[in-house]
């Protein structure tokens, strides 16, 4: 089985990408039946709305030692940077070609994030999910974990494969999101009905992983709850509470009926305190490692094999592609 998956580094990754995202890599890594796990850092996606150029190659850097901090194995797993491989671009471009307007105007998080464009909407915003769609289908991947968020990009990816094979002959793996079952929407803290993002303006909506060990905990107390003043979990009416006993269970490994029967008798505060420590002791050795590795050569060792490795299967990939379609001369 071929695994892939990657994070933007369009800011410091946050717990709703660890929890959603990273965690379940780590997980991942150790199956049985893994002939190939790719983990990439999709830089080519970050500048689909404004980057600064120093901050985001220090994003860069900073992912890939979060990568590694937070246990994944290089042994077990190749990690790159997307632009490092030139066929990422290449293949997004064929997609984009077999893609349709309208199926990509239909895409939510390109509706949210074309509302917050202040200098004008790049024409990236809208071809983006191309592009995953490339990522994913270069590596005849077979699965895909992800946060929920990114399900209808991964459906619109099946749709593509499907559709590219259908007009080429058999060319891809249609793929199958991963998509855990706690944890793969963790919500804003100050707006608990939002997803959790890195690129979020206000930075108490989220928990860096790199967040001082304080702030985190300050976050977490000051999150927003509501006055009703039981712990339970309720979606619709206790999305502030949900969102953290959500978060105290994938970190304790602990159901929320569970939960919800330990706090039964504790007032919010009580609850929230020990939210914040569970938060903090899971992050504090990510942050030790990360501190350890984030000047180390070994990142440019990990990375260099990485791109060797992602080109030498995304190059093969890219010539059959070209072939079915008709491209330059027969390779
Ligand atoms: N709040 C979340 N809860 C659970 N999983 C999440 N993911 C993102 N937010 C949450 C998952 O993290 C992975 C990496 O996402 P990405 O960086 O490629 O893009 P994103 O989904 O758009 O994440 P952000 O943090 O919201 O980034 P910005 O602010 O730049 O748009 C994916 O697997 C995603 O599902």
């Amino acid at each position: 089985m071929r695994i892939i998956s990657g994070i933007q580094p369009s800011g410091n990754i946050t717990l709703g990408n660890y929890l959603g995202a990273v965690k379940n890599f780590v997980k991942l890594q150790d199956k049985e039946d893994i002939t190939d796990f790719l983990v990439f850092v999709a830089d080519l996606h970050a500048i689909t709305v404004p980057q600064d150029k120093a901050e985001l190659r220090k994003n860069i850097k900073s992912l890939v030692s979060i990568y590694l901090a937070c246990g994944l194995n290089p042994e077990k797993v190749k990690i790159f940077i997307q632009s490092e491989v030139p066929a990422h671009a290449q293949i997004g471009w064929v997609l984009q070609c077999n893609g349709y307007i309208g199926e990509l105007e239909r895409m939510t998080q390109y509706k949210d994030k074309k509302e917050r464009q202040v200098a004008g909407v790049s024409v990236g915003l809208l071809t983006y999910p191309s592009l995953m769609a490339g990522d994913i289908l270069l590596y005849d991947a077979d699965m895909v974990p992800t946060g929920l968020d990114q399900k209808q990009h991964l459906e619109l990816t099946r749709d593509l494969a499907e559709r590219f094979n259908n007009k080429y002959g058999e060319t891809f793996v249609v793929p199958t999101p991963f998509i855990p079952e706690a944890g793969a929407k963790i919500m804003s803290l100050t707006e608990p009905t939002k997803k959790m993002s890195k690129s979020d303006p206000n930075p108490k909506a989220y928990i860096s992983l790199l967040d001082d060990i304080n702030v985190i905990k300050k976050k977490i107390k000051s999150a927003v709850t509501d006055s009703d003043g039981t712990i339970k979990y309720d979606i619709d009416n206790k999305p502030g509470i949900s969102n953290l006993l959500t978060i105290l269970s994938c970190i304790t490994n602990t159901s929320i009926k569970d939960l919800e029967a330990k706090y039964k008798d504790s007032n919010y505060a009580t609850f929230k305190e020990d939210v914040a420590n569970a938060v903090a002791n899971e992050i504090m050795p990510i942050q030790e490692k990360y501190n350890e590795l984030i000047n180390s050569k070994y990142l440019d060792e990990v990375l260099d094999q990485g791109r060797d490795y992602a080109n030498y299967l995304a190059n093969k990939k890219l010539n059959k592609i070209y072939n079915k379609i008709g491209l330059g001369r027969k390779r």
